[in-house]
């Protein structure tokens, strides 16, 4: 018999033979031995093909099981167990005894520094107890918890101490409890329908006072739900809990959601404004899962797709709405391409839906997640605002109570506006980044705009078809004007153009409705804004001087191509310097001058056209057009771009710095926020020419985490700050929090060839605790996203990535398969660093303790 894990597979799906009318669970808490009682009543499902009786069930020792109040003798296997039942409505109880002490997973219950609290997504709740632990399982749960903790919590509405009713019917994975010495900082809500809602956040004695603002956030989230989504909150209370030991961000089980602590904890002093931008997003996903993903769930984890690309697309609008559109599209744009495109680009690329696993923990992605809110911002775009909503409506009054597929979702889009998507439907099972190629042509005043869609090949799928792809494009006439405003071209084919004409009414689409053409003087060739707001999930390819970039920077009214086009300038200096080894192009220096100093622009904007592209973006660019990137060259060059910014720059940098400082107290707040990225931003560069003196001084100032950490990265980025990384210690060496700020910057700031050797004396240090996921990830994901220190020639962050993963998945697979992600651009690199990565992945499939989840991943990493 082989040990190769079976993949599951999205065709075998077939119904549980039974429903469940009733779960009631009773809790005896101890550390080393819980005991979990369960009484389940299941009738035979009608709809479901006939089969055995199988409940999962993983590292449980059963004391007893009964059936109908009659001992029997289930034969239990390592994943679950089987006997015979009767064929009728039946009650399964039983008795088990788990050790939450030793789960070091951190899946099915255990306990973070004396406290107890679970995660049963995907597939924990079978370490708590025998239960068909599928999210298409529905059922009313009651809890009864007993333990020598003050506080004892679990999902739905409090009984009495320790005991909680769950009326919504629910799958196992959102199941959770929660057990310990914990303080409350509560809150209420009224809602539409004038119920009141007690909201609490659980935190540990002494961090009462980071609570506030994940409570205004929550506060804030539940009444845009109400406003643009028209959905309430259907419970009496809603509970937040900070957990310190956490594999993700946080967890949106029924009415107790459970989050990394680092995700809702934030004062002033303790967190950056980045922090407090993630908080708020996080908070508000896990409260609209209340709608899209808990009253309606998946069938399946093959659809995790359909709450989790509804949800992140429902937080980015929520985030857009209480900060900047403009500013949260290219943030969101920057993740989706420094995530999610690397992924689709490469070994480990798989479909919105997957159609196999082997570990359903590894399909957690930013395919899923980020391209999967792509798809929903592709699908509102086609069918406009209103046939949204109407949809949207439709999916909630169809779907409430159900287990849903991606079939159903998009069935409300065709019902609700009459549109045939299947095609659409191919974004869905076709992985792979596709690339639009753009030609131009203007003939006899008609300007026309041609493009060919090709999807390069992907693991298993060689071939793609054709997908619709929403072009939205505006047209900018010679004096910077817009002489057409954005229109939405639908592309269907694989080769398809589009022509425009200039009529009474500007530049309009080419068709029989198009108004006349303006007799008389012939029009000028307009200049394209092509994928304005980033209106597809492709890479856009085609011939565009630095002049018309720089043109578009300055004139495009649409912010985001407007930013693109900056960006685009950045990575054509860069590869120019790379490839030809020139000097920066003054063009790009002069239009960052302008940008910098326009007042007019919102400095969060600013800010972040003044950014680099990504090391790894270049490394990408250069192996598309068939080079083979040196990291240790795109290192060189981003430094020199950064160094010639800075003389550039010098005098306009000064009175930015100054004009960006933020008076009065500190708050989070949007507008305030984005003074302080410009003022980083300056000072960023200022700091090349000042030595860091002003960087000094503002670490000395700071009053803010957020100024702390600025001044702090710009002197590490210059090989300075070592006296600030000793008084950074000093302040905070009893923050958990923060101190993980201070391992991840000084290792993702070292100096390439450094890099390996800083993270190996840090991961030497005292406070190195790495069984705590976010400790782990500060240090070795620090070293990973230091792109040019982990893949320095020398191989030494290869292995010192590979050592600790291997150390890391014997005791915690999910976070250690999660970080093996650092490997999965190997191909791109030269023949030596291709066999050191080889090696150390081999090294890891190798090791004796190999867990499933690692073993997938390394499996598909190198086949
Ligand atoms: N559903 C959560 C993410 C999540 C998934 C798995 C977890 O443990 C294995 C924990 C959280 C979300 O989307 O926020
Ligand atoms: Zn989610």
């Amino acid at each position: 018999m082989s040990d190769t894990p079976q993949p599951i597979l999205l065709a075998d799906y077939t119904a549980f033979g039974w429903l469940i009318d009733q779960v009631e669970l009773e809790f005896h808490l101890a550390p080393r031995a819980t005991r979990v009682l369960s009484k389940i009543s299941l009738r035979p499902n009608p709809d479901a093909p006939a089969q055995d009786f199988f409940l999962h069930g993983e590292e449980l020792r059963l004391i007893w099981a009964k059936i109908n109040g009659e001992r029997i003798t289930p034969e239990v296997s390592k994943t679950g167990l089987t006997c015979a039942v009767p064929d009728a409505p039946f009650v399964w109880e039983a008795e088990v005894e788990i050790d939450p002490q030793d789960n070091t997973a951190l899946e099915g219950l255990y306990m973070s520094r004396g406290m107890y609290c679970t995660q049963c997504e995907a597939e924990g709740f079978r370490k708590i107890t025998f239960y068909p632990d599928r999210p298409d399982v529905m059922a009313p749960f009651k809890v009864r918890i007993f333990g020598e903790d003050p506080v004892l919590l679990s999902n739905g509405n409090p009984v009495a101490q320790g005991e909680w009713h769950d009326p919504w019917p629910k799958p196992a994975y959102l199941f959770a409890l929660v057990a310990g010495d914990l303080r409350a900082v509560s809150s209420s809500f009224t809602t539409a329908s004038g119920k009141d809602v007690e909201l609490n956040i659980w935190v540990r004695p002494g961090d009462e006072d980071r609570c506030d603002y994940g409570l205004d956030a929550l506060k804030r989230s539940m009444k845009w739900d109400e406003d643009v989504y028209g959905r309430e909150y259907d419970l009496d209370v809603f509970n937040i809990v900070a957990v310190d030991d956490f594999n993700m961000g946080a967890m949106e089980n029924k009415g107790l959601n459970i989050f990394n602590s680092k995700c809702v904890l934030a004062s002033p002093e303790t967190a950056t404004d980045a922090d407090f931008a993630r908080i708020e997003a996080i908070i508000a996903h896990e409260y609209f899962h209340n709608w899209t993903g808990n009253r309606i769930t998946c069938r399946d984890w093959f659809q995790l797709c359909l709450k989790e690309g509804l949800t992140v697309f429902r937080d980015q609008q929520f985030s857009g709405d209480m900060r900047s559109h403009a500013v949260h599209r290219i943030q969101d744009v920057l993740m989706l391409r420094g995530r999610q495109f690397r992924e689709d680009n490469g070994p480990l690329a798989h479909p919105v839906r997957p159609e196999s696993y082997v570990e359903i923990n590894n399909f957690y992605t930013a395919t899923v997640y980020e391209k999967g809110a792509e798809l929903i911002g592709m699908l509102k775009r086609l069918v406009g605002d209103d046939g949204y909503s109407q949809a949207l409506d439709l999916y909630f009054d169809r779907h409430d109570g159900d287990a849903a597929t991606i079939e159903d979702w998009l069935k409300v889009f065709e019902d609700a506006t009459g549109r045939d998507l299947s095609q659409f439907k191919r974004w869905y099972s076709q992985p792979g980044t596709p690339r639009l190629h753009m030609s131009e042509a203007f003939e006899d005043g008609t300007y026309t705009l041609s493009f060919a869609q090709d999807t390069p090949p992907t693991p298993g799928q060689d071939v793609k078809d054709p997908q619709v792809i929403p072009i939205a494009v505006g047209l900018l006439g010679a004096n910077g004007n817009e002489v057409m405003p954005t229109t939405v071209l639908e592309m269907t084919e694989a080769k398809q153009s589009f022509s425009f004409r200039n009529s009474v009414e500007g530049w309009v689409l080419d068709g029989p409705a198009a108004a006349e053409r303006i007799s008389g003087a012939a029009p000028e060739k307009p200049t394209p804004s092509v994928l304005r707001h980033f209106s597809a999930p492709v890479i856009l390819e085609r011939d565009i001087t630095p002049e018309t970039l720089g043109f578009l920077l300055s004139h495009d009214t649409d912010p985001f191509n407007k930013w693109e086009a900056g960006r685009a300038l950045a990575k054509h200096v860069l590869l120019t310097m790379i490839t030809q080894s020139t000097q920066p192009d003054a063009l790009y220096l002069d239009a960052m001058a302008q940008v910098a100093a326009d007042s007019a622009l919102d400095p969060a904007f600013r800010a972040l056209a003044l950014g680099l592209p990504s090391q790894d973006d270049i490394a990408q660019a250069l192996f598309d057009s068939g080079q083979t990137p040196d990291p240790q060259v795109i290192y060189d060059a981003g430094q020199s771009l950064r160094d010639a910014l800075a003389a550039h720059l010098e005098p306009a940098l000064a009175p930015i710095y100054d004009a960006m400082a933020c008076p009065g107290p500190y708050s989070p707040e949007a507008g305030d926020a984005g003074k302080r990225a410009l003022r980083h931003g300056a000072l960023g560069l200022l700091s090349r020419c000042d030595g860091g003196a002003r960087a000094e001084a503002l670490y000395q100032a700071a009053d803010n985490m957020t100024d702390q950490t600025g001044a702090l990265t710009s002197l590490l980025a210059i090989a300075k700050g070592g006296d600030q990384v000793q008084a950074f210690y000093d302040q905070w060496h009893g923050d958990r929090l923060v101190l993980d700020k201070w391992f991840g910057m000084q290792v993702s700031l070292a100096k390439p060839d450094q890099a390996a050797q800083v993270a190996h004396s840090l991961a030497e240090h005292p406070d190195f605790d790495w069984t705590n996921p976010n400790r782990f990830r500060a240090l070795i994901g620090g070293l990973a996203m230091n792109t040019a220190g982990f893949h320095h020639e020398s191989g030494a962050g290869y292995q010192f990535v590979a050592d600790w993963l291997i150390r890391l998945d014997s005791k915690n697979p999910q976070t250690a398969a999660r970080m093996s992600t650092a490997f999965e651009t190997w191909r791109r690199f030269d023949a030596d660093r291709q066999d050191m990565m080889r090696e150390q992945m081999q090294k890891i499939a190798a090791h004796d303790k190999l867990s499933r989840d690692m073993g997938e991943m390394i499996t598909r990493m190198l086949d």
